[in-house]
């Protein structure tokens, strides 16, 4: 028998084969015959837990006895994945833990498979929040991660038909061995109702009582960073129906009132809005987002009065990071707790709130922007409504006061926009007046934050906005998707390159050895041969590991341009059936990414990319040169299966609409080499890359914008490119939907009248750069120097220095030192 603190904290294979026994025994209740290779995630889960668990609280205690800021990440999304490979790698013990396994016949790797992603979210914002999360333990900055815990992530892809089909993804359904369950830290949190007004030493008082309440209760997960020296909390909220909730209506018959009452309550958080772009306008969306910054906001105001007397120093405790204008309503919440209920006069509020709050953007993309219709807002949170009322009236005051008065200003920077016969608020004005600092996720975001969205309040406040380009953990997008790489690297720079990501520079030196070349190149293969397996299971389609990988995977949105992809692609068709005995550079064409919902268009394209890929892959003339495969439910998980299997990376984007990207970031890393617009982040790594290893193509920003207000035709753009118009007529007549000749003419048709998206300007040069891409791959030592390049020269796009820089400008906490 093993001492409990082995069990508990041992690292050698022993103890940990013990625990894991231990755990499948007490904690699971099975024994080792009966046990499914769920059972055994689950105990070994909860084994990697205890250990994490010390740490945890090693940090915590640290956190409370220095008295240090901490910061609080507010996210309406956190798309993690899994867990496991994340707290084996950082606590240094995947390979301790598979040896431990593997001597009572258990396959890590494939438990590894078993555990269900956490899809918290619907993609790059998501996915940046729980990169951050890990960076932000890494660096050992004291943060909460506050977010909404839903029940349904987002929906799972089935392809029917090459139609998308959404199901429901109840990742918590076998239970979720990371989370700690916290009943007891429950807030309420009201709804509706109505405001009333009394005297307190002569000057009004303001109270809400709310019509409905329901009840957020915590549930949290430890975070662990990199060598596991310190450990935050992700704290989700759960909606429960408040407990007497309507018990005298129960007590008096209306079962069904008093339960339909409680299905309202909890609907909350029950699941993920799907979209990533157009916010769906719903009452539950607004009602989602009041909850979860409200909860977080009892919660951190109530973690601060146990060491503080009052809130007048809540700025030097707290940095509250908006991520995106989703909690924006937090601003307004916490106004309403230093006035109302904490009695503080408003200009100190005031201070309070903006020097506590740093907003994020993520997007220009003007449908994406966030307003909610006054008369809305006013019911659900009628003394919300009053407080920007006054903020708003204060601010435009204070403008006026200092000389500004055109209406066109002043229109623009009001939170409250007038028109269509409806008032609504703006929640990027209202984030950005509450706020003492607003960046972009890129420098190229960030100008035209300054130039166009937010150009006036700029002109008012020209510091507040500032940049942070995005980044990514290296720990999950090289370290654990990425093994025979990461081997490599450590094996020609040294371990050091684990922890400070510039070691990668010193890789640029040996960009042409071949014998390093050759060790890569068979790195990839092997990569390539497993996705190849992964391709065959889920879609039947053989693939050529030797040939190019050419992968999109995104969201599926007529901004990121998988169909100008698509198009080029059914232009390489034509050209190799016209000419097959030429020395194609052999191409496997990969799309995955989910649409929203009621996205039409874009599940058009993906019907599209269907089409094409039975077409093409049919066809016997361009068998061994071109295959095209749509691989359904992209997550996490798949991408952390394709990105190191890519050659090259399709960042595509219509100059200036992409914010910043972070794919881009992770296939580079990984040694794709990126042909791509000069949008988002793209830019940033086309100047560390270097204009000879990577491919730039398109319209710049500048030029979109020129070109959206010239008017020019897509017609005449389409007749002066013979290719391009022999593609579109192929798609609109129906060669690829013989079952349905008219499947594409409207999408057609939308292309050669408004084509808002530039595709058909930017086709010809896309083009001529694939065919450049062809030319580099036919030289393999040439190719696989650039490769290495990309490598090489893309540490400064770990999320550890956006976090850095964000601890410096914005937050001003303290970053742990690099070993
Ligand atoms: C809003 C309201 C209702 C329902 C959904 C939304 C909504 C959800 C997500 C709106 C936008 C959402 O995400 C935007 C997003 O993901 N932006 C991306 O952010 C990344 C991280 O900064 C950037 O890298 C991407 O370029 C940017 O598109």
């Amino acid at each position: 028998a093993q001492p409990d603190d082995d069990l508990r904290t041992g690292n050698s294979v022993e103890a940990l084969r013990g625990a894991v026994m231990a755990k499948l025994a007490y904690a699971v209740g099975k024994v080792q015959a009966d046990a499914s290779d769920r059972d055994w995630f689950l105990a070994t889960a909860l084994a990697v837990r205890d250990r994490v668990v010390q740490g945890w609280q090693r940090s915590y205690h640290t956190t409370n006895t220095g008295g240090t800021k901490r910061v609080y990440y507010m996210s309406l999304e956190f798309l993690i994945g899994r867990l496991m490979f994340d707290a084996l790698t950082n606590l240094g013990l995947t390979d301790t833990m598979r040896e431990a396994l593997s001597g009572l016949g258990v396959d890590l790797d494939k438990l590894r498979e078993v555990e269900p992603d956490a899809a918290l979210g619907n993609g790059g914002l998501g996915r940046l929040a729980a990169c951050f999360m890990e960076s932000m333990a890494t660096l050992a900055v004291p943060a909460y991660g506050y977010g909404i815990r839903y029940e349904n992530g987002l929906f799972r892809q089935v392809v029917k038909d090459g139609w998308q089909q959404e199901y429901p993804e109840n990742w918590l359904s076998f239970g979720n061995p990371w989370e700690f369950a916290r009943p007891e830290i429950a807030y309420d949190i009201g709804f509706g109702g109505h405001v009333e007004t009394h005297q307190v030493d002569g000057a009004p008082r303001y109270e809400w009582f709310p019509s409905e309440t329901v009840e957020a209760v915590a549930y949290d997960t430890p975070v662990v960073g990199w060598r596991g020296h310190h450990v935050n909390t992700l704290r989700l909220w759960s909606a429960r129906a408040g407990d007497p909730l309507r018990l005298d209506a129960f007590n008096e018959g209306d079962h069904v009132g008093a339960m339909a009452d409680r299905v309202k309550a909890e609907a909350i958080s029950k699941v993920l809005y799907p979209s990533d772009a157009t916010p769906a306008g719903q009452e539950l969306r607004l009602r989602q987002e009041y909850f979860f910054a409200a909860a977080s906001l009892q919660d951190l105001v109530r973690r601060h009065l146990k060491k503080y007397p009052d809130l007048s120093n809540l700025a030097d405790q707290a940095a509250i990071q908006l991520n995106d204008t989703h909690p924006a309503i937090a601003v307004v919440e916490l106004m309403r707790l230093l006035v109302d209920l904490h009695g503080m006069a408003w200009d100190d509020a005031w201070r309070i709130t903006q020097a506590t709050f740093g907003y994020t953007n993520h997007t220009l993309l003007p449908e994406a922007l966030e307003t909610w219709p006054v008369p809305l807002m006013e019911r659900m949170l009628p003394r919300h409504m009053q407080i920007i009322y006054l903020v708003n009236a204060l601010h435009l005051d204070k403008l006026r006061a200092e000389g500004h008065s055109d209406v066109d200003v002043m229109r623009s920077v009001s939170i409250i926009a007038e028109g269509w016969g409806q008032q609504r608020v703006k929640m990027g004005t209202l984030a950005f007046i509450g706020s003492h600092r607003i960046n972009g996720v890129s420098a190229l975001h960030t100008d035209l934050m300054r130039q166009t969205v937010f150009r006036d309040l700029n002109a008012i406040y020209p510091d507040r906005i500032n940049n942070k380009t995005n980044g990514i953990t290296f720990r999950r997008w090289l370290m654990e998707a990425n093994p025979a790489l990461t081997a490599i690297l450590v094996d020609v720079l040294g371990k050091a390159v684990l922890d400070d990501p510039s070691h990668l520079e010193k890789l640029a030196q040996h960009a042409g050895d071949p014998a390093l070349q050759a060790r890569l190149k068979a790195a990839k293969r092997d990569n390539k041969a497993t996705l190849g397996g992964i391709i065959a299971a889920r879609t039947g389609i053989q693939v050529d590991p030797d040939a190019m990988f050419d992968i999109q995977i995104k969201r599926i949105h007529e901004y990121k341009r998988q169909h100008l992809n698509l198009l080029e692609t059914i232009a390489l068709y034509n050209a190799i059936r016209a000419e097959p005995w030429r020395d194609w550079a052999p191409r496997v064409k990969v799309f995955a990414g989910k649409a929203a919902a009621s996205y039409h268009t874009a599940k058009l394209i993906i019907k599209l990319a269907n089409d094409v890929a039975r077409v093409v892959n049919d066809d016997p003339t361009v068998r061994g040169k071109l295959k095209v495969v749509f691989l359904p439910n992209y997550n996490v998980s798949l991408a952390e299966r394709i990105i190191p299997a890519a050659d090259l990376s399709e960042q595509i984007s219509t100059a200036g609409m992409e914010a910043s990207g972070t794919g881009n970031m992770k296939l580079a890393l990984n040694g794709a080499l990126t042909i791509g617009t000069l949008d988002g982040a793209n830019v940033e790594i086309k100047e560390r890359v270097g204009d000879d290893n990577i491919f730039i193509f398109g319209l710049t920003a500048e030029e979109v914008a020129a070109r959206h207000r010239s008017g020019l035709s897509a017609r005449e753009t389409i007749a002066n490119s013979p290719r391009l118009a022999e593609v579109m007529e192929a798609v609109s007549s129906g060669v690829f939907s013989p079952d349905d000749t008219d499947r594409y003419r409207d999408f057609a048709n939308a292309l050669r009248d408004h084509d808002h998206f530039l595709v058909t300007a930017d086709f010809d040069d896309y083009y001529a750069a694939q065919r450049r891409v062809d030319a580099l791959w036919r030289d393999q030592a040439a190719w696989w120097r650039a490769s290495i390049m990309n490598t090489a020269r893309v540490g400064w796009f770990s999320s550890d220095r956006t976090i850095g820089e964000y601890a410096r400008d914005i937050w001003d906490v303290p970053v742990r030192a690099a070993e």
